[in-house]
């Protein structure tokens, strides 16, 4: 653990953020067409962070010029696969040797815990980087026997899908940004990255790495702006090849429909309503921990934070008292302070967004059993929160919070049928969590669950895990061959003999 906020990295990065920010295309650093900047504040303190470039369609057609020309330059395009390999090693190196500046960036414009920045996102990312500069020279296709008349030779290719726009959210902006380009530009591709509009920080100092790695120029392009200008621009653009986001499941819908303009190829990952469900033979401690863990770590503000809790009868009351009191005693505050365990929510709106769905929840019968609090100050925070006795029907149980909610149930089936058909009565299928030490039930009910990713017992995000979702959760997996493969087409090639 880190005994202090990593005050040297802190100077560093609060000298990065009052920097002038320019967009950054064809592998130049470049004002806005409008001239126009944004503002963007740490959400723990309401302070200034920094003023950002503002990219609106005008920049949009420049990114989408510039990565266009980088898909016709052999620079790129005639590349090796292992000198695109050693191009994402050496990033993330570098990405590596300025963790502690990075966590320190995360911190001040998302407003998690800087441990948590430090030791899981900056690492994560890197090692995203790593396994997908593995896959750079593993892209083959196959060998195919034919059944036709007459002798063949017929095999498959994998090429670069083209020009690739990437939106992503403002809970994991580093990692979220480095899922997106890692696999992209180890397959081949040219991108436009375009971070959240409340997080630009650390993809912003990300383009200064990539930009002093050698990587020709256009194949990575940096629109800081707002979704409904920069992000709507680049979704109908006509030389966008595919659209990978993270994000709402509306602005989801969105997306679909202004790609559907060209047929873009899409990757959506949208929300999730992540059932946590304790079995009869589950670790009980360890359960309850990691139910608390799932849902208040980055404040909720995870797609596949175990939002609804599902607990067999016999250990409901053990249950419900022991995250209670983990949610009691969690010190929320500052990222930078040491003590922290739970930072703000990211802004004002997300604050009340989620105080009215509890509100919500309470008004229409759910007891508060902890949380609920209000927590005052300049930074928009949130109590960590359990609500018991909701029912299916209501918002708290249905809809994606995105904060530190969870809505504790009871169930008193050994079914497995029953207990599965609890947890998919949700629009969504992200992710499942199982607490069970008994094999078959494990198994039997990870088969029966609608989800795109099952953890029995533990276990968080790998890059070589693919995760996405049934349902509304989305469309595609990222991470894995499933995540690399997502970024190229493949090609059949059939020779007569
Ligand atoms: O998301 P948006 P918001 C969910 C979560 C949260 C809710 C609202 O439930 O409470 O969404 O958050 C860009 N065309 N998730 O409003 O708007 C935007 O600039 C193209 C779940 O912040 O979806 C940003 O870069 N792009 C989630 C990104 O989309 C557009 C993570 C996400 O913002 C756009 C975040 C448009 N028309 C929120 N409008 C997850 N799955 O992890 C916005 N954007």
């Amino acid at each position: 653990t880190l005994e202090k906020p990593p005050v040297p990295a802190l100077d560093e990065a609060r000298r990065f953020a009052a920097g002038r920010h320019q967009l950054f295309i064809g592998g130049r650093w470049v004002e806005p067409q409008s001239g126009e900047r944004f503002a963007t504040h740490d959400p723990a303190t309401g302070a200034h962070v920094a003023h950002v470039a503002k990219a609106m369609a005008a920049d949009v057609d420049l990114a989408v010029q510039a990565a266009r020309k980088a898909m016709a330059d052999p620079a790129w395009t005639e590349m090796k696969p292992n000198a695109r390999a050693l191009l994402l090693n050496r990033l993330a190196d570098a990405l590596e040797a300025h963790a502690d500046e990075f966590a320190a960036l995360e911190t001040m414009d998302q407003g998690k815990p800087v441990r948590d920045a430090r030791f899981f996102d900056l690492p994560y990312a890197v090692d995203l980087l790593r396994y997908n500069a593995g896959w750079a020279t593993k892209l083959n296709g196959e060998s195919i026997s034919l059944s036709g008349p007459g002798t063949w030779h017929a095999f498959t290719t994998r090429e670069p899908v083209g020009v690739v726009a990437q939106i992503v959210p403002w809970n994991a902006p580093i990692a979220m940004a480095v899922a997106k380009i890692a696999p992209a530009l180890a397959a081949g591709c040219a991108v436009i990255l375009k971070p959240a509009e409340e997080t630009p920080m650390t993809a912003l100092r990300l383009a200064h790495l990539i930009a002093d790695i050698g990587f020709p120029d256009g194949v990575f392009n940096l629109l800081t702006g707002f979704g409904e200008s920069a992000g709507a621009a680049l979704t109908a653009h006509p030389g966008v090849d595919k659209v990978t986001f993270t994000g709402s499941t509306e602005v989801g819908r969105l997306i679909l429909q202004a790609a559907a303009g060209n047929f873009k190829r899409v990757t959506l990952e949208l929300g999730g309503k992540t059932p946590c469900i304790i079995l009869p033979d589950a670790d009980v401690p360890r359960a309850i921990e990691g139910a608390a863990r799932s849902i208040f770590g980055n404040a909720g503000q995870i797609c596949n934070a175990g939002s609804r809790l599902f607990i067999h009868q016999r250990h409901y009351d053990e249950v419900v008292e022991g995250v209670s009191k983990i949610a009691e005693a969690m010190k929320v505050g500052g990222g930078f302070e040491a003590d922290t365990q739970m930072g703000p929510v990211i802004s004002a709106t997300q604050r009340d967004r989620i105080r009215s769905y509890v509100e919500g929840g309470v008004a229409a019968g759910a007891t508060l059993r902890a949380g609920g609090r209000e927590i005052g100050g300049p930074g928009s925070f949130v109590a960590p929160t359990i609500l018991t006795d909701t029912d299916a029907q209501m918002a708290v149980r249905r809809e994606e919070i995105f904060g530190p909610v969870l809505c504790a149930m009871s169930f008193a089936e050994e079914d497995l049928e029953a207990i599965a058909a609890q947890a998919n009565a949700s629009d969504y299928g992200l992710g499942a969590i199982l607490w069970t030490n008994n094999l078959s039930a494990a198994h039997g009910l990870a088969r029966k669950l609608k989800a795109g990713t099952v953890r029995v017992n533990g276990g968080g995000l790998d890059p070589a895990l693919p995760f996405g979702g049934f349902k509304q959760s989305g469309w595609g997996r990222e991470n894995g061959r499933e995540g690399i493969d997502a970024y190229t087409e493949v090609k059949s090639i059939a020779m007569a003999l």
